[in-house]
């Protein structure tokens, strides 16, 4: 197989790139990755180099250009055949989920920016934005419940493109202080000392970059 290129932003504020390299990494995919810093002059020429949407994260398998997070992370599970719970309920149920992320939360997205190295902001938390907290706590919940026994992650034992999916919201919400519910809380501290999110911590704290809109609170 071709070697496989993950061009991703800032690992900061970035959290479609960390969906996709989150994904990756803990499917075992191997490849290589190009940053490309997020709201620089040369950003978009960068970006046009290796994305055909002009957007980031994309996967390069030789001429093959995969763009757009699901997109990635549907590619990783075919190569590997992991990533959906294998249960076809649980699979159905984590397909809904990832999917509501990746069309949804507009207010979250939009109020509570992903500033992974952030801590103790504070925000006004209009209703539309506690409303979106209220309904991914609701989805944690119904998952950890339903499918969520025979491990941490959101569907048991395994790690899914649904808690990819999640992870930068789960940054979001430390970050931001979101009160949840004590499932959502336990569920948060998985996530946060998983070992490749860890890593990318690290490496967001150590880039130089900063977005001001993008800090908030
Ligand atoms: N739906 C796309 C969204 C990708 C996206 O919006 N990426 C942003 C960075 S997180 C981007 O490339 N922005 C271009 C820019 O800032 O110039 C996906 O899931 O990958």
């Amino acid at each position: 197989m071709a070697q496989l290129t993950l061009a991703i932003g800032n690992r900061n504020y970035s959290s479609w790139s960390l969906r996709a390299w989150i994904a990756l990494r803990h499917l075992g995919v191997p490849f290589q990755e190009v940053v490309i810093p997020l709201d620089q002059a040369s950003t978009h020429e960068q970006i046009e180099a290796h994305s055909p949407s002009g957007r980031v994260p994309v996967l390069r398998a030789g001429a093959l250009a995969v763009w757009d997070s699901l997109a990635i992370c549907e590619y990783a599970a075919e190569l590997t055949g992991r990533g959906w719970p294998p249960a076809s309920e649980a699979r159905a149920v984590a397909r809904s989920i990832a999917a509501e992320m990746h069309s949804g939360f507009q207010t979250l997205r939009t109020l509570w920016p992903m500033n992974a190295r952030a801590r103790n902001r504070r925000t006004a938390i209009p209703a539309a934005l506690a409303a979106d907290v209220e309904r991914i706590d609701e989805l944690w919940n119904d998952c950890r419940h339903r499918f969520g026994a025979g491990g941490p992650w959101l569907f048991g034992a395994e790690y899914t493109i649904a808690d990819a999916m999640y992870a930068p919201v789960v940054l979001r919400f430390n970050t931001y202080g979101a009160r949840v519910s004590d499932t959502a809380r336990w569920y948060m501290a998985t996530v946060l000392e998983d070992g490749p999110l860890q890593e990318w911590l690290q490496g967001a704290r150590a880039e130089p970059w900063i977005i001001a809109s993008e800090e908030v609170g």
